[in-house]
């Protein structure tokens, strides 16, 4: 595997998940697959769960890994070509994605959409250019559209929880005080797609996920209808993403506090399990009661971050 961004990338996605399993009942079984090999974590943004999972993945695999935080101690990075570079910005990402290539085997990347212009971010213009000229394999640690690793971790966990061959699970927006990227649900509704669920979308008009995403999946504009019977609440925050309100993209156009998954809620479910990816803002996203129920996943969740990066990863030792 030289890029893993999409569903696609992994294959057949219970081959995917048998390797997982396979991986988290023995973590250390491909502790020699990675001897001297180097894994290059790239953040342009924050992170708790991604930064901590690919480095305990990378470590599961024996390579060495090296973390660079973009914006604490490297050169501000120009990203236009043809800019005159006489401001802020002492480094362009043209000469600094090659030399990062130099020091690693395998690239992993973070850089959140930015919100200045659709087109920009839909086209993954800084992952493009790290696939372009880096010379390595390439993985998104949440890009401008898309967050895999997550997806494929809520997969394994989905997989672990459900009580029937083809569950129920439900993406629900729900409301934020910032704008959120749209990476989260545009990959879980990617990966839900591919997967054998009963996939449903609630979400106020105005948010529909772009169609490259969701597909023709089955979207219910009134929340409480879409809770019904459901096996899994995926809750989520997104910003408009201007498919149906192009002036809107990146906007936050509702704060409707009747979205907050609470008990309520929850009541006209199938006992339904909590996932979120986290972070997660309490009590706007979700109630203190929700999250901290039993049928809360998101600690497993989070634990799943390192069983996906360390698939991921293997994949891409094994094609080196
Ligand atoms: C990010 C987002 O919503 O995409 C990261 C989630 C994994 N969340 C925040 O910035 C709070
Ligand atoms: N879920 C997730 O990707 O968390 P971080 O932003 O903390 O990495």
């Amino acid at each position: 595997m030289r890029v893993f961004q999409h569903v696609q990338d992994i294959g057949d996605l219970s081959l995917a998940l048998k390797e997982a399993f396979e991986i988290k009942n023995d973590r250390f079984k491909y502790q020699y697959l990675g001897k001297n090999k180097t894994c290059m974590l790239i953040f342009f943004n924050n992170s708790l769960r991604t930064r901590l999972s690919t480095q305990k993945a990378a470590m599961n695999l024996g390579m060495n890994v090296i973390v660079l935080d973009v914006n604490q101690g490297a050169w501000k990075l120009e990203t236009e070509r043809g800019v005159i570079m006489d401001g802020d910005k002492s480094e362009h990402l043209l000469e600094a994605i090659p030399v990062m290539g130099c020091y690693c085997d395998i690239i992993g990347v973070r850089s959140f959409a930015r919100f200045e212009n659709r087109n920009d971010d839909y086209e993954e213009k800084i992952l493009n250019q790290f696939i372009k000229y880096s010379g390595r394999p390439v993985f998104f640690m949440e890009s401008a559209t898309v967050h895999p690793l997550q997806s494929f971790a809520d997969l394994i966990t989905i997989e672990e929880y459900k009580r029937n061959a083809r569950p129920k699970v439900v993406l629900s927006w729900a409301p934020h005080p910032k704008a959120l990227p749209q990476a989260v649900p545009n990959s879980f509704a990617q990966w839900m797609n591919a997967a054998d669920v009963d996939f449903v979308v609630t979400h106020p008009e105005g948010y529909e996920l772009d169609p490259k995403f969701v597909g023709d999946a089955k979207v219910e504009y009134d929340q409480m209808k879409a809770f019904e019977g459901a096996d899994f609440i995926y809750a989520k925050n997104w910003s408009c993403p201007g498919v149906t309100r192009p002036d809107d993209y990146g906007k936050v156009i509702s704060k409707d506090m009747s979205w907050t998954v609470d008990t309520k809620h929850m009541a006209v479910t199938n006992n339904a399990f909590f996932m979120h990816c986290l972070p997660v803002r309490r009590n706007m996203i979700v109630t203190d009661d929700v999250i901290e129920a039993p049928t809360s996943l998101v600690i497993p969740e989070a634990a799943n971050r390192e069983i996906s990066a360390t698939v991921v990863l293997k994949r891409m030792l094994e094609s080196l």
